[in-house]
């Protein structure tokens, strides 16, 4: 037997972590993964759902030849073709579609199954060929985009603080995010920091394995987390605490914002959020008092109609204390901006003939029903499962069931989106491919060297569209290259914050940190914006029709509507501790863990509705519903009820948390409102 090899790589998920691996490959089979040991952020662990990623890879349900529906759209009945066929089909549909309804007729739909530069989401992996085509373009929405937008008013980019520096902070608030649950790495640093005295702070409707692990807990009630934050500075002023040097040389705007704080007294605040006046005052006193204070925030908070703004104005609180200007201060977020990659070098966007449409991801109901102008008439979802991911899932489902929707995907195994392809291509899995990667919770790169061959007919995204242009006729020659000439090409920015990074030392490192000074302070000199300041008032908000002056901005589904008398919880469908969105969702030994749907309501709410624990419930309100088991305690606060994202539908009566989700942007860039949703529950 030949001696085993050991192959560095990266976690491809959609995970602030993005951890460094090592696989074993033994006589050309990947025999075990673990933990990269050196990289700062990994140190050898990976999690529960990664730590199963070579039984998914081996599990008999792997998609691992082209497949071609048999049966109706959704039923998942499919027989087996050839790469040849798969190609020729789709060449033959895709130009039929354009020549009778043009290129934007086609809409290529990237998830995050993988964030890669080369396979995946970041990279847009084919976009160049969709370019030529003169495809609609994908905006990819269901994220992060609202909060991304609301601090770029503010600070100018969407990146924060590195999340390293949390380990100087001595009071972190974890502020709507899940750390231990969705992004564990960082837990280390939290405690590095408590070592030397700092205090915790989560504030969560929700009391989660990362809140009960906190020194301190409040539960707002979902949405209101600008007027919590307006809430907190208004004690802050109240006291004289504003850091009044720094307010004159580093921000804009400060009198008009103010103003604001002003009219978020304690008593006010407490009314709109539900968190007690007497804690708001305490919070509000210890961060006047504590330097440096970190606020970690992460996706979650921001799937409300008042998202952007939340964001927006929950980075205005380090420009009141001055925290931004010291390490271990500041708003820590996704770190993405912080990395220069060349997008342009990659995505090509020179190559389209034509200026096209932008079709938001979030609203892939409407783009499939509503839409024509022209109509999607081909749909290539590429490591996305949005029958269960997708806001409004009756329309997303009705859409996918066209008749006259052409569809392919490319996926690992049979998820519900699956069943309602017309062609399904077998796709390879991260130790099977190239990819180059980010952290978006750190700063570091890392390369993921394929370390097994594909198993049966898989193929790279990649790939994939190389023979697909090839089979079009498509002489672009950039349509053709390589994998290592696509990662040359993203890391070749000339930035100084890629000084020495290069390819052939990511492959022989597996990672690298962005060349910038540690503890790195990206903001102590000033920010991004057009003033170089923060900006509590932003000319570029109010261009793009927002408040010009941060605030906040109230649930669309809040307790306080007449819709709130039908539907009185608001629902809350957050990362599952044993699934990654909808993946592993189908793992035996995962899905065990996690049990199936289950819904977790305060005990008053509960006595109100008649509800016990352990009893079969129906969650539904007008878009739709979800039968799951009811849980009873006070981990939720009142007025919410708690679920998890990522069951598949089809091992969950057809339905999942999305089923009650609406299809409605949230204030800023077209973001999801996934919490911002009133259902009714009634025993089944
Ligand atoms: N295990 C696991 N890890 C994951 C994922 C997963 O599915 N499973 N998903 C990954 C992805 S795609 C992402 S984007 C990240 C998300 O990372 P996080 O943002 O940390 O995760 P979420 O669970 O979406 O939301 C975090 C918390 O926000 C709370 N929350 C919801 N609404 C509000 C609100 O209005 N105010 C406040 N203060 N809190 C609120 C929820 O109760 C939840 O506990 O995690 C990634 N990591
Ligand atoms: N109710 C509710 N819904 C939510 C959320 C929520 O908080 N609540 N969160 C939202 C968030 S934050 C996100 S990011 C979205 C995610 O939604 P999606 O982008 O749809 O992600 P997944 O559901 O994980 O589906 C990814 C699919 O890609 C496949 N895949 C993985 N790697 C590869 C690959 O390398 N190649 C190919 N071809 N396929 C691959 C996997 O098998 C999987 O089926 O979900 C959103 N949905
Ligand atoms: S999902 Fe996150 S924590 Fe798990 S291995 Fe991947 S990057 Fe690491
Ligand atoms: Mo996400």
């Amino acid at each position: 037997m030949a001696r085993p090899l050991k192959v560095l790589g990266a976690c491809p998920l959609d995970c602030p972590d993005t951890c460094s691996w090592e696989v074993t490959v033994e006589d050309g089979r990947a025999t075990r993964l673990r933990g990269h040991r050196e990289h700062p952020f990994t140190r050898g662990a990976l999690c529960t759902k990664v730590n199963r990623w070579l039984e998914r890879a081996h599990s008999p349900d792997r998609v691992l030849h082209p497949l071609r529906r048999t049966g109706r759209k959704g039923e998942g009945r499919f027989a087996r073709i050839t790469w040849d066929e798969a190609l020729d089909e789709i060449a033959d549909r895709l130009g039929r579609i354009v020549e009778e309804h043009g290129g934007e007729a086609i809409w290529p739909y990237w998830g995050t199954g993988s964030l890669g530069w080369i396979q995946g989401m970041n990279g847009q992996a084919g976009q160049r060929l969709f370019n030529v085509l003169g495809a609609s373009r994908h905006h990819p929405s269901i994220c992060s985009i609202a909060g991304g937008h609301g601090l770029f008013y503010a600070t100018g980019t969407s990146a924060g603080i590195d999340p390293e520096t949390l380990a100087l902070s001595k009071l972190i608030i974890l502020w709507g995010t899940n750390t231990l649950t969705s992004g564990h790495h960082l837990w280390k640093f939290v405690q590095d920091a408590r070592r030397d005295g700092a205090r915790v702070v989560a504030i969560d409707p929700i009391r989660t394995r990362t809140a009960r692990q906190a020194d301190e807990h409040l539960a707002p009630l979902p949405g209101t987390d600008a007027a919590l934050a307006l809430g907190l500075m208004n004690v802050i002023v109240g006291l004289g605490a504003e850091d009044r040097a720094y307010l004159a040389e580093h921000t804009l705007g400060w009198d008009e914002f103010r103003e604001r704080v002003a009219r978020f007294p304690p008593h006010r605040a407490a009314e709109i959020t539900g968190v007690p006046e007497s804690a708001i005052v305490a919070l509000g006193e210890r961060i006047a008092r504590t330097r440096p204070t970190a606020v970690r925030t992460a996706m979650g908070l921001q799937r409300h109609a008042g998202g952007g703004a939340a964001l927006r104005t929950l980075a205005c609180l380090p420009g009141v204390t001055g925290d931004w200007a010291l390490p271990g201060g500041g708003l820590s977020y996704s770190t993405d901006d912080h990395f220069p990659i060349d997008r342009g070098a990659l995505f090509r966007d020179d190559l389209r003939p034509v200026r096209t449409r932008r079709l938001s991801m979030t609203r892939l109901g409407e783009g499939l029903l509503d839409v024509d102008d022209p109509p999607v008439k081909a749909l290539f979802v590429i490591a996305a499962n949005p029958a269960a991911s997708a806001p409004h899932q009756s329309r997303v489902r009705a859409g996918l069931a066209r008749e006259d929707l052409f569809t392919v995907v490319m996926e690992h195994f049979l998820t519900d989106t699956a069943d309602h392809a017309d062609i399904v291509l077998p796709a390879t899995m991260q130790h099977e491919h190239a990819d180059l990667h980010n952290g978006y919770g750190h700063l570091y790169l890392a390369w993921n060297e394929p370390a097994v061959a594909p198993p049966g007919e898989c193929l790279s995204t990649t790939e994939t569209f190389r023979r697909l242009a090839r089979r079009l006729g498509l002489t672009e020659p950039s349509l053709y290259d390589s994998d290592e000439e696509l990662a040359e090409q993203a890391l070749g920015s000339g930035h100084e914050r890629l000084a020495g990074i290069t390819l052939d030392r990511l492959r022989k490192e597996g990672f690298a940190r962005l060349a910038v000074p540690t503890p790195f302070t990206p903001f102590a000199e000033g920010f991004p914006t057009p003033s170089g300041r923060l900006e509590f008032v932003s000319r570029r908000a109010a261009m793009a029709g927002h408040d010009p002056v941060a605030g906040y901005v109230p649930p669309a589904e809040g307790p306080d509507l007449e819709r709130a008398r039908r539907h009185p919880l608001s629902l809350i469908s957050s990362a599952s501790h044993h699934f990654l969105n909808t993946m592993f969702a189908d793992d035996p030994e995962l899905r065990r863990r996690a049990g199936g749907p289950r819904v977790v309501v305060h005990p008053d709410d509960a006595a109100a509705l008649g509800i016990v624990d352990g009893q079969l419930v129906r969650v539904s309100n007008d878009r739709g519903s979800l039968d799951a088991v009811a849980e009873v305690n006070d981990s939720v606060r009142p007025g919410v009820a708690a679920t998890t994202k990522g069951h598949w539908p089809k091992h969950s009566g057809g339905a999942n948390a999305n089923a009650l989700v609406d299809e409605r942007d949230s204030d800023m860039g077209g973001g999801a409102v996934y919490h911002d949703t009133r259902v009714r529950i009634t025993a089944r």
